[in-house]
């Protein structure tokens, strides 16, 4: 594969971009993997990325229902941040925000990750208390996070209202490091980056059933027939619970919609990503000038990718009083995905009943900016048998009641 740089882009534009290979391979599927992973989501890719970069690895297939990227990894708002209360999540989200700030070198393709800055509001006492313990939280655990004053947050936000008679702006959690990626270049990224290292990832081919020889796994059913593999990683995000049902297992997983709307194009208004957790809201301005809004998720379990249409508007009015701009805006698309979401509100990365299967799910509202640490850690787990970054985040936590609660550090999960 030909290298991405400055003097190919050059070259190409002098002959009119005919020289651009594919990105990745479209192979047809072998008989039998070493390992093969049930989704081309972030997590999926950047699985088998690790395990062949890290681990070695590269008797690997990724195998994709869809088109790679087309499920939440295309669909979600690209917050990354790290700012999370618990130890064990702080570990994997701040991973994943270092491996992030390295990314675009380390595969040679621009994931355009912009460290812009992220804050979530307070606007209520207990809102203001409970950020400036997660300041204290993220200062023990070597996260850098910052309490801000008001005055602060009105110099970084100028459209910002702090005065609202509802909902005061008391201060903010401020990660500076925060920010956004576009989504589907890490994506297709890592596709390329696995496609390189001689893996096949297999697109519009759905795993239709899971076979086990007692209790190990033997490979999967597909709609492009039967493939053998040594070890299965299941990363199909609002789909594990089924998955796992093919394995013959349950999970402690609801799947909901989550949605986000986009407003028509304005000139650049907002250069950090606000979050608004109090009236369920948050907004960032895209590259094309957009400004990318979103709320909470459904109050009820569905696999629409749709969302409920009252959110539109209620997330949109909640917005309004704190960023008055948005009354003019007309709103220029919507979309969903399917959310995986657990009781904690924390990931799952663990082995599972069944030898040879491992489950990487329940990122639900906010695994995008964690897919390189999911990644790393995940790869990790299925080449060693264990791993120091997934290790709280196994299946017995549920059995044990060692719940990591992120609930409210998942800002739209709650
Ligand atoms: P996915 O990208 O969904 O990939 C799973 C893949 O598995 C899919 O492509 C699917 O087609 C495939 N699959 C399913 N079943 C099968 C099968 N039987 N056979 C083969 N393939 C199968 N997170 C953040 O950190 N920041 C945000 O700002 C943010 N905003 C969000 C906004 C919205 C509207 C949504 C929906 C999510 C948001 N998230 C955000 C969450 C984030 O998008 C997800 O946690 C993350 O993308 C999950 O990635 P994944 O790789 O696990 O799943
Ligand atoms: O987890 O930061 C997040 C997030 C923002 C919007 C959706 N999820």
């Amino acid at each position: 594969m030909k290298r991405y740089s400055m003097f190919a882009v050059a070259r190409e534009a002098m002959r009119y971009h005919a020289g651009w290979e594919r990105a990745w391979r479209s192979p047809e599927p072998k008989k039998r993997y070493k390992v093969i992973v049930v989704g081309a989501g972030g997590h999926g890719l950047a699985t088998a990325y690790y395990l062949g970069k890290v681990h070695g690895i590269t008797d690997v297939a990724v195998i994709e229902k869809g088109w790679l990227g087309g499920g939440n990894t295309g669909r979600n708002t690209t917050i990354i941040r790290s700012n999370y209360l618990q130890d064990a999540s702080a570990a994997i989200f701040d991973k994943a925000l270092q491996l992030y700030e390295g990314l675009s070198r380390d595969l040679n393709y621009n994931v355009m990750f912009s460290p812009r800055g992220l804050l979530m509001l307070a606007q209520s006492e207990h809102e203001r208390r409970g950020y400036q313990r997660t300041v204290h939280a993220n200062g023990l655990q070597g996260v850098s996070t910052q309490w801000i004053t008001p005055e602060r947050v009105k110099e970084l936000v100028p459209i910002l209202n702090i005065d609202g008679p509802r909902y005061p702006v008391l201060g903010a959690l401020y990660q500076e490091r925060g920010g956004t990626a576009r989504h589907d270049a890490v994506a297709w990224g890592y596709a390329r980056a696995c496609s390189n290292m001689g893996m096949d990832i297999i697109q519009q081919t759905e795993v239709t059933g899971i076979r086990r020889q007692g209790d190990k796994v033997a490979g999967v059913t597909t709609t492009r027939g039967e493939i053998d593999c040594e070890q299965l990683a299941i990363v199909v995000a609002g789909h594990s619970s089924v998955l796992a049902e093919m394995a013959g297992f349950r999970l402690p997983i609801e799947s909901v919609a989550l949605q986000a709307w986009v407003s028509e194009p304005i000139k650049p208004a907002i250069d950090v990503v606000v979050m608004a957790n109090l009236v369920h809201g948050y907004l960032s301005q895209s590259d094309k000038g957009e400004l990318v809004i979103g709320g909470g998720t459904d109050g009820f379990n569905n696999y629409t990718q749709r969302g409920s249409w009252h959110h539109v508007e209620e997330t949109t009015r909640a917005l309004v009083e704190t960023f008055p701009i948005i009354s003019r805006l007309k709103m220029l698309r919507q979309w969903g995905g399917i959310v995986d979401m657990t009781g904690d509100r924390s990931p799952i990365l663990s082995k599972t009943p069944v030898e040879g299967i491992f489950v990487n799910c329940g990122w639900g509202t906010g695994g995008f900016k964690s897919i390189p640490g999911s990644g790393f850690a995940m790869a990790e787990l299925i080449a060693c048998g264990y791993s120091p970054l997934a290790a709280e985040f196994n299946l017995n936590r549920f059995k044990e009641g060692r719940f990591i609660d992120e609930s409210v550090a998942a800002g739209v999960a709650h």
